[in-house]
């Protein structure tokens, strides 16, 4: 029996995918810079199929690459060169929500919308929201420990983890289920597969905890003069006591692209150079004008919304849309580069990258967004050539490293920073994230070429 027939058995022929048009959506990721080649693509509908699956591609010698929603943007989620495609996507049930527990439990193929449903349905709040929301998975963001928009208030994936099950390389099921917020007992494996994108495990079923809901809330659009003012604002609002559910930002040229992309009108009457969109909980609006009142000559100007405020956070949310559009426009995709810096040196790092990357690559367009609370810059680059997409984004790696910064804020490693992965890590610490590689998948089946180099073969 060929590989093939064996999946075909375990999953059923019609969950079997090797047509080139029916598997290129699953071998190209969002941003259409990865493309690889695949074997065929698989789409179980439960653990012991997954299980199953993994087994036989043990067997057969044959890595895989796990995919949720494929919304990642670093090449986790996408195969290079022939691996099987373990869509995880058909596990898509909600097994529980306890509302006494704050927990929920679900299969890695349910979205975060979904869960976000099935949470506010039991009168709680899932910690986690991104802009992918729609078709970004559970095991997704728990594989790649997401951020997102609520990070300043939540944490990220991983401090809502309470247990996971996840299939093992030679196909043994691994489950931490206890849902226990006090459970002491060992390696913390939870946490060491959340953020482990699709190299250790595949992840099958995710338990979460849930937090009470956001009450009372306003968002307020900041037109502002610059970064350093922003963080500055956000630094009074939060000693200022306030409950600050979300802090992001953008500038006057992302929200350019916005506006053409979806055709909105201009948040106020004149441009400002830097945007800040601040969403406060348990707050009315007349606190929310105060407060940016007491801010003086810093507000340039602001206008208040009552949650969900979707008209002030589309300015927002639609970057990346708007970035791939123009990206398309120009023929190439978007060189996207995810980074953190400290956030009091967050200013300075963008006003020295603009620099340094016009300098170097004249048609470049820098546009940059995100999260200002935890000083975590998008980096997109658009208007490059195709061949300086490496060097670009080795230059900007470096300079986050000079200011302190992480390399990979919170999309992960992937495919696209691997080669970068000794700018943020010590010999010792990459050698003993191969030791537990080695340890858990000793053929390298999972994820070739994600986050670590491939193993050389013994
Ligand atoms: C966001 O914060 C996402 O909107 C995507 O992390 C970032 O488009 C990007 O570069
Ligand atoms: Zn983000």
């Amino acid at each position: 029996m060929t590989l093939l027939d064996r999946l075909a058995a375990v999953v059923g022929p019609q969950h079997v995918l090797t047509d080139e048009a029916l598997t290129r959506g699953y071998r190209t990721d969002w941003t259409g810079r990865w493309v690889g080649r695949s074997m065929a693509v698989v789409r179980p509908a439960s653990t012991a199929e997954v299980a199953e699956v993994v087994r036989a591609c043990a067997a057969a010698g044959v890595s895989l690459v796990p995919q949720g929603g494929n919304t990642g943007l670093v090449g986790a989620s996408v195969p290079a060169d022939g691996e099987v495609v373990l869509s995880l996507r058909r596990l898509n049930s909600i097994d529980s929500v306890d509302p006494v527990g704050r927990t929920l439990g679900a299969q890695a193929g349910v979205t975060v919308a979904d869960a976000q449903r099935a949470a506010a349905a039991g009168g709680l709040m899932l910690g986690i929201d991104l802009a992918a929301r729609e078709s970004a998975t559970l095991g997704g963001v728990v594989a790649t420990n997401a951020g997102g928009l609520r990070v300043v208030r939540h944490g990220t994936t991983r401090a809502q983890m309470l247990g996971v099950e996840a299939v093992l390389a030679d196909g043994s099921v691994l489950r931490r289920w206890t849902g226990l917020a006090k459970d002491n007992v060992g390696y913390d494996l939870v946490g060491l597969l959340t953020g482990s994108e699709g190299t250790l495990a595949v992840i099958t079923k995710v338990l979460m905890r849930l937090v009470p809901p956001a009450v009372d809330v306003h968002v307020a659009l900041v037109g502002i003069a610059s970064l350093g003012a922003a963080v500055d604002v956000l630094g009074d609002v939060v000693r200022a006591g306030s409950m600050v559910e979300a802090a992001e930002f953008f500038h006057a040229d992302g929200l350019a692209l916005v506006r053409e992309t979806l055709g909105l009108r201009p948040p106020f009457p004149v441009d400002h150079p830097t945007y800040l969109l601040l969403e406060l909980s348990r707050t009315t609006q007349d606190d929310v004008a105060d407060l940016l009142e007491r801010q003086g000559r810093r507000v340039a100007d602001a206008t208040i919304d009552a949650g969900p405020a979707s008209r002030l956070w589309a300015y927002r949310e639609a970057h990346t849309e708007a970035v791939s559009a123009a990206a398309a426009s120009g023929g190439t995709p978007a060189v996207k580069v995810d980074v953190s810096v400290p956030p009091a040196r967050h200013d300075s790092f963008e006003s020295e990258l603009r620099t340094v990357l016009t300098a170097r690559f004249p048609t470049a367009q820098v546009v940059t967004y995100g999260h200002l609370a935890e000083g975590n810059s998008h980096v997109n680059l658009l208007g490059l050539p195709e061949d300086a997409a490496e060097d670009a984004t080795d230059v900007v790696l470096r300079l986050v490293v000079q200011y302190g910064g992480s390399i990979s804020a919170e999309h992960g490693i992937g495919r696209a920073k691997q080669r970068w992965l000794s700018l943020a890590r010590s010999p010792a610490d990459i050698a003993a994230m191969q030791a537990i590689k080695r340890a858990l998948d000793p053929q390298g089946l999972l994820s070739p070429g994600v986050l670590l180099p491939p193993a050389n073969p013994e």
